[in-house]
């Protein structure tokens, strides 16, 4: 039986054959698990395993969402003693009948049970199959299946958070609903054009046009929402810079609460840019400890040097370090066009420092811990413009949705122009179906076979 959605992705070629992938990580666990769906995931896995002691039966006998205990084989030979669950369809991830056998931790074992099932007849499952399954056969939407990348990818708990809002369906409800009106109206438009003597009567088009601005704004109100769902799903680069001997790596180790980088007071310690991901009240930064700036004739050190100059070019926030045992004034500036935030360490040795200029800067040492949480702070301010409240902060959406959303707003737009100008009722529904359509591709109602591809292929195999 197969259950295949309406629209262009039903078209693929797809769920004749049962697949299987190992869905944990590679690498020596507790236990692996090897998953199966698919039509014939059942009498596959019943080819392979048997059923131990009274309560265990064969996965073809078995009721849904039971758990049996025995060993797989190839052949005669045994392989592994496992636990067994059947999932009998729909109520499965992937809505197809389902088998995951538990079996032990390990590289070998996992593989040889596998091979196993590779051999029994399912096929090698391509990276995120079990999800684009899900997706295929209508279980979830295609923005909830980018929140299954979001989720396996989160780096912190408030990403988490956006990436079960979205899984939830928080978003695709939205857009299902801007959907629906844009649907009404187009419906409503292409009426008239059916029926040419009847002009649209002035007050509904005004109707009509109040409900596509309330669209604009309501896909407007989307939008806001890309920058800081792109900074949830990859992190923000962040750069520590400054002069030799500033306390960079010092600052570095107190974000990162570990001893990452070495420390010493000799100047031109660092010479290697050094990278690591630290979780600032809920945003993934990459902080990025550099090589102090400054004229060197060290080969190795210029070298750093430029890749320090380098970070900074691609950082999105400049930490720039400043020693409050130095002659005050010492800036820098290197951050042109970019975020800042200025930080003047060692206050423990000067707490009486200024650096003499106007603006905020935050004074820290890196001896006694002081200004640290209140840096974090700063961080946090600088990177996240709090501009998405309450209701929105559920749906954040990623670079895909803003592409499309944006592509609706236009059209929507024009839609608008072309009614209050009087253009022709075709003109205005073109306008309107494309916008319709592109709101359609956020959730996958309206798709190609590549979008899906570049979304699928981002997930791991066994997903
Ligand atoms: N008293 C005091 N000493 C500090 C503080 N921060 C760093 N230091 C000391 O300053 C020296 C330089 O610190 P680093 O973190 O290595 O400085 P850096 O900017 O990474 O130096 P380079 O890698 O050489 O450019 C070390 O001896 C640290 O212990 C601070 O807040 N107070
Ligand atoms: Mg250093």
């Amino acid at each position: 039986m197969r259950r295949m959605r309406q629209g262009p992705a039903a078209t693929e070629p797809m769920i004749a054959d049962s697949i299987a992938a190992i869905s944990t990580p590679i690498g020596e666990g507790g236990l692996a698990v090897v998953r199966i769906s698919g039509e014939r995931a059942l009498e596959i896995a019943a080819r392979c395993f048997r059923p131990v002691g009274a309560n265990s039966k064969s996965p073809t006998d078995a009721p849904t969402h039971t758990v049996h205990y025995g060993r797989i084989h190839r052949g005669e030979k045994v392989i592994d003693e496992v636990l067994l669950t059947v999932l009998r369809a729909p109520r499965t991830f992937t809505r197809e009948d389902m088998v995951e056998i538990s079996c032990h931790g390990g590289v070998l074992p996992a593989k040889l049970v596998l091979d196993a099932v590779l051999a029994a007849g399912a096929r090698l499952a391509e990276g995120g199959e079990f999800t684009k399954r899900a997706f295929l056969n209508g279980r979830i939407d295609l923005a909830q299946a980018e929140a299954v990348v979001d989720l396996i990818h989160s780096r912190t708990e408030l990403a988490l958070e956006a990436a079960n809002e979205q899984l939830a369906g928080k978003l695709s409800k939205r857009i299902e609903e801007l959907r629906n009106q844009m649907v009404q109206t187009l419906a409503h438009i292409e009426a008239h054009i059916d029926f040419p003597d009847e002009d649209i009567a002035p007050d509904t088009k005004e109707k009509l046009i109040q409900r596509l601005e309330n669209g604009v704004a309501f896909i407007d109100e989307l939008l806001k929402t890309a920058p800081e769902g792109q900074i949830l799903r990859r992190g923000i680069r962040a750069a520590i810079v400054g002069r030799p001997n500033a306390g960079k790596s010092s600052l570095l180790n107190h974000l990162l609460g570990h001893e990452r980088a070495i420390v010493s007071p000799i100047p031109g310690t660092t010479r290697d840019t050094i990278e690591e991901t630290a979780n600032i009240r809920g945003i993934p930064v990459v902080f990025i400890d550099t090589a102090g700036l400054r004229e060197s004739a060290d080969e190795i050190e210029a070298e750093g040097i430029r890749r320090s100059r380098e970070s900074l070019a691609r950082a999105e926030l400049v930490l720039e370090v400043i020693d409050a045992t130095e002659e005050t004034g010492k800036i820098q500036a290197f951050a042109d066009g970019k975020k800042q935030i200025l930080v003047l360490n060692k206050v423990d040795l000067n707490p009486g420092a200024s650096i003499g200029i106007a603006g905020k800067v935050q004074r820290v040492s890196c001896r006694t811990g002081e200004g640290i949480e209140s840096l974090k702070e700063a961080i946090r301010d600088a990177v996240w413009a709090g501009g998405v409240g309450g209701e929105m902060q559920q749906v954040m959406i990623n670079s895909r949705h803003q592409e499309a959303l944006q592509r609706a707003r236009v059209h929507t737009a024009h839609t608008v122009e072309a009614l209050r100008s009087n253009q022709t009722l075709e003109l205005a529904a073109m306008d309107l179906r494309i916008a319709t359509n592109a709101v359609g591709e956020v959730v996958g109602k309206t798709t190609t076979e590549d979008i899906l591809d570049s979304i699928f292929s981002q997930f791991c195999i066994g997903k």
